[in-house]
C-alpha cells in the first residue's frame, strides 16, 4: 500500500525546479501567481497541511496556529524569522526553520556595497547625470565621505556582521568597532579584525554604522532620534537587517537637517510602504529589500527551505531547526 503524501502550503511563487522536487516528496499546494493572501486567506489555503514554506512576508502567530492544527512544521526562505512567533510555534508543537549560511557572503558583499553607495553618493549622481544636470566638472561635485581607512561600526556581529567586518578590515584598510549582544571570542575577533566597543561608543566613533542585528521587540528602534543624535554629522548609517530597528521617521528628519550625512536603507518600517518623508531626501540610497537577491543565493535559501520540509515530513527531523517543541 503506498503512504499518503504529507500536504504542504507555498505561500509564495518559488523556483519551478523547486516545486518539482517538493513534489517528488510532499502533496504541494502552491501560490505561483503570487497572489497577496490576507492572513484569513493564508490560513484558509493551510487548512489540513502539515508543513508550509514562508517567507519573511507570512506571518506564523498565534492565531494562525489556532486556526491550522495539523501545522506541523514552517520553514522560513529567510535567515531572519522574526515573522514567527517562536514561543507559540514551540508550545503548539511545530517546528520552525530557517537558512542560515547560505546567504552570509552574499548579503554581506550587499551591505558593503550599500554602505559604498551610499558614502560615495553613487545614486544621487547618477540620477543628477539622468536628469540632465550635468554640464560640467566642479572640484567638490558629489564629493562624499572617504571608506577606505576610516572606521566601519557594526550593530549586530552574527555571521552577516562577521563578513562585512572582514570586508572592510582586509580590503580596505578600515577600522572596525562592533557591538552585539555578546562578545566574540578573540579568535573570531582577530579573524575578522574587530574590536567590542560600548553601543554609545559605536554610534559616537564610527564613519559608517552598518546594521546587522536581529529584529525583537528589545531592538524596535534601536537607532532613533537619541542614536542619531550621538552620531558624526559626517556619518552614514546602512540598514540591511530589519525594518523597525531604525526609526525611520527620525532618520528622514536627521538626514533632512544633516545631522548624519547620509543613509543607505534596503529595509523600511511597514515595507514595502515607505515613509513619504524618505523619499524626498536627497542624501539617502533606498533599494527594495534585495541583499539577499542573486539568483544562485536565492536558489540556495529556496532549496534549504524545501529540504527542512521533505526531512522533517519523511523522515522527522529539520535540517536547521530553530526550536526543538516537545513530542515533534
Ligand atoms: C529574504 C532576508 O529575502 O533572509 C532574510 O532574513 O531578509 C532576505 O534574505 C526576505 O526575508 C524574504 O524571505
Amino acid at each position: 500500500m503506498t503512504q499518503r503524501k504529507p500536504a504542504i502550503l507555498v505561500a509564495r511563487a518559488i523556483f519551478p525546479n523547486v516545486l518539482d522536487r517538493l513534489r517528488a516528496h510532499l502533496n504541494v499546494s502552491s501560490n505561483q501567481d503570487d497572489v497577496p493572501w490576507t492572513p484569513e486567506a493564508l490560513c484558509a489555503a493551510l487548512q489540513g497541511k502539515a508543513g508550509i514554506l514562508t517567507t519573511g512576508a507570512e506571518r506564523v502567530d498565534r492565531a494562525l496556529l489556532a486556526a491550522c492544527p495539523e501545522l506541523r512544521i514552517a520553514a522560513n526562505m529567510a535567515v531572519g524569522y522574526n515573522n514567527f512567533d517562536l514561543e507559540a510555534m514551540t508550545e503548539r508543537g511545530v517546528v520552525a526553520t530557517n537558512t542560515p549560511d547560505v546567504l552570509t557572503e552574499t548579503t554581506a558583499d550587499f551591505g558593503f556595497a550599500l554602505m559604498m553607495a551610499t558614502a560615495r553618493r553613487m545614486p544621487e549622481s547618477e540620477h543628477y547625470l539622468r536628469a540632465g544636470h550635468w554640464k560640467r566638472w566642479r572640484y567638490d561635485m558629489f564629493a562624499g565621505a572617504e571608506v577606505h581607512g576610516s572606521t566601519l561600526g557594526i550593530l549586530g556581529m552574527g555571521r552577516i556582521g562577521q563578513g562585512i567586518a572582514r570586508r572592510g578590515a582586509l580590503g580596505f584598510g578600515m577600522k572596525v568597532i562592533y557591538h552585539n549582544r555578546s562578545r566574540l571570542d578573540a579568535a573570531t575577533e582577530a579573524a575578522c579584525g574587530a574590536t567590542y566597543v560600548s553601543k554609545a561608543e559605536l554610534l559616537q566613533q564610527a564613519d559608517h554604522l552598518v546594521l546587522v542585528l536581529p529584529y525583537s521587540a528589545q531592538n524596535h528602534h534601536a537607532i532613533g532620534a537619541p542614536e542619531l543624535a550621538q552620531m558624526k554629522p559626517t556619518a552614514t548609517l546602512t540598514n540591511i537587517a530589519r525594518g523597525g530597528i531604525v526609526d525611520d521617521a527620525a532618520l528622514a528628519v536627521a538626514l533632512r537637517e544633516r545631522r548624519i550625512a547620509a543613509a543607505g536603507l534596503d529595509v523600511f518600517e511597514g515595507e514595502p510602504q515607505i515613509n513619504p518623508e524618505l523619499l524626498t531626501v536627497p542624501n539617502v540610497v533606498l533599494t527594495p529589500h534585495i541583499a539577499s537577491a542573486t539568483l544562485p543565493t536565492r536558489q540556495a535559501m529556496a532549496d534549504l527551505a524545501a529540504d527542512n520540509l521533505i526531512a522533517y515530513l519523511t523522515m522527522g527531523r529539520a535540517i536547521t531547526p530553530l526550536n526543538s517543541p516537545v513530542g515533534a
